[in-house]
């Protein structure tokens, strides 16, 4: 049953490009690769997935940039992030560290400089190509650093990495019923699911607890072959560790996802 507020919180993404088959990937853009920065430092970073280097020494008001960017095609950005202190925020804003805004991510403490997660942030192309600015901020004037950031993905059907063998390949064949992994995870407000289907099928999807109790019914609906993603807010969940399972006809898959507030 999807009450009128669950559905609200639903935002549907398909598109052309993941109904013609083509494999999602994220596009990596490592932080000290920016074109344009203030006030931060670059590190070895001791994340344990690596990423080169990441930059630190963040405070108020300090950003980085990176030009030009298309968001077209872009539903999601997610940030690898790590802060012994309090954290902070992430703005998003266009063509200058006070340009248009379109986004705003909490950083959480993480308990130490070099221990990282993922926050998510879902965006919406303003159109056109753009410097995007990451503007790093706090709430209250502590005097103390930040967070460190590692790498940005970026998320949708927009990115062009895929070599055309392979997007050539996976129109040819039947796509498998599956259920990706979701992003981010662990997911501090917003998760992007994604599955495919390999032929009209009606689908299900239900976020369990970890007692295997039934959360929330994300979607249920006939869906056209392809791949589909579906933006789904978390933010009325406790922080936990949630089941999310995909049903369509005699077949189901099941994956794990973290929610922390
Ligand atoms: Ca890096």
């Amino acid at each position: 049953m999807l009450t009128d507020s669950a559905a609200s919180l639903l935002l549907l993404l398909t598109s052309k490009a993941s109904s013609a088959g083509i494999v999602l990937q994220p596009r990596r853009k490592e932080a000290e690769h920016y074109t344009q920065q203030q006030g931060v430092q670059l590190e070895n970073t001791g994340d344990e997935q690596g990423g080169g280097r990441n930059i630190g020494w963040i405070e108020h008001g300090d950003y980085i940039a990176f030009n030009p960017i298309s968001l077209a095609g872009i539903d999601s950005l997610t940030f690898r992030v790590a802060s012994a202190n309090a954290g902070g925020f992430i703005d998003v804003r266009l063509n200058g560290a006070e340009g248009s805004f379109l986004g705003r991510v909490r950083v959480p403490s993480t308990g130490a400089w070099q221990q990282y997660t993922d926050v998510g942030l879902p965006v919406s192309d303003p159109g056109g190509t753009h410097a995007l600015f990451f503007v790093f901020t706090r709430a209250t004037n502590d005097n103390q650093s930040l967070f460190n950031v590692n790498w940005i993905d970026f998320h949708g059907p927009g990115l062009q990495t895929v070599p055309s063998t392979s997007v050539a390949r996976a129109a040819e064949q039947p796509q498998p019923f599956t259920l990706h992994p979701a992003y981010p995870n662990p997911s501090n407000g917003s998760v992007v699911f994604s599955f495919q289907v390999p032929h009209q099928m009606h689908v299900r999807l239900d976020v369990y607890n970890a007692l295997g109790q039934l959360v929330r019914r994300v979607l249920e609906a006939p869906y056209r072959p392809g791949v589909h993603r579906v933006l789904f807010d978390t933010s009325a969940l406790a922080s936990g560790l949630y089941f999310y399972r995909l049903t369509a006809q005699d077949q189901s898959m099941s994956r794990r996802i973290a929610i922390l507030k």
